[in-house]
């Protein structure tokens, strides 16, 4: 079993009620999973969006789980789960009925082209370190580095709990 912890985003209610609701419907489908175990989830914040800035704020949050899935395998449920909530992707950045990126899987570095463990933009992230605070706020994210320290960096983002 590995300890996993992944960013939740979404601006685009879809064909549910709200962005919240494609979370929510996101959280539920992910607890299903027989080898996906001891989830939390953050709380929810909003947050204005980092890129394009033409769109909506986003709702953000992050997720540990524990998981006997190859990092591999968990993309592929990640994306069936996207997929159907209806994501659509056209513009790199842009909206999103939902996003489902790993951000750490236990000690794993990768770098494939489909998939780049830790994730590369933690550090620099408020709408990952503020949620991932409330969950591991000394976890390592550089050789040096907590969650909190590089909180500090970022906070000017336009983030708000819910
Ligand atoms: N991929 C590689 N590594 C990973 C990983 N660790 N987890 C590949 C998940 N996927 C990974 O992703 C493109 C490809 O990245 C996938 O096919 C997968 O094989 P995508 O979800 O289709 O596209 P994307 O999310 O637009 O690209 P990217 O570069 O992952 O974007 P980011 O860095 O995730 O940023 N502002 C706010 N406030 N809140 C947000 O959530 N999100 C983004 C997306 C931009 N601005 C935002 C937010
Ligand atoms: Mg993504």
């Amino acid at each position: 079993m590995e300890v996993v912890y992944l960013g939740l985003g979404s601006n685009l209610a879809g064909n549910l009620e709200d962005p919240k609701e494609q979370l929510n419907k996101a959280l539920e489908v992910l607890r299903e999973h027989p080898k996906i175990d001891d989830l939390i989830c953050s709380s929810f914040y909003c947050t204005n969006p980092i890129g394009p800035q033409d769109q909506p704020d986003y709702i953000n949050a992050v997720v540990r789980l524990n998981t006997g899935l190859s990092a591999l395998d968990l993309l592929d449920y990640l994306q069936t789960i996207e997929n159907d909530q209806e994501r659509i992707r056209n513009q790199r950045w842009g909206p999103r009925t939902l996003d489902l990126d790993i951000l750490i899987y236990g000690k794993l570095v990768l770098n494939k082209p489909r998939l780049t463990i830790p994730h590369p933009r933690i550090s620099e992230r408020a709408f990952v370190l503020l949620p991932m605070s409330e969950i591991d706020p000394q976890l390592l994210i550089t050789e040096n580095k907590t969650v909190t320290d590089l909180l500090a960096n970022c906070l000017d983002q336009g983030i708000v709990k819910l």
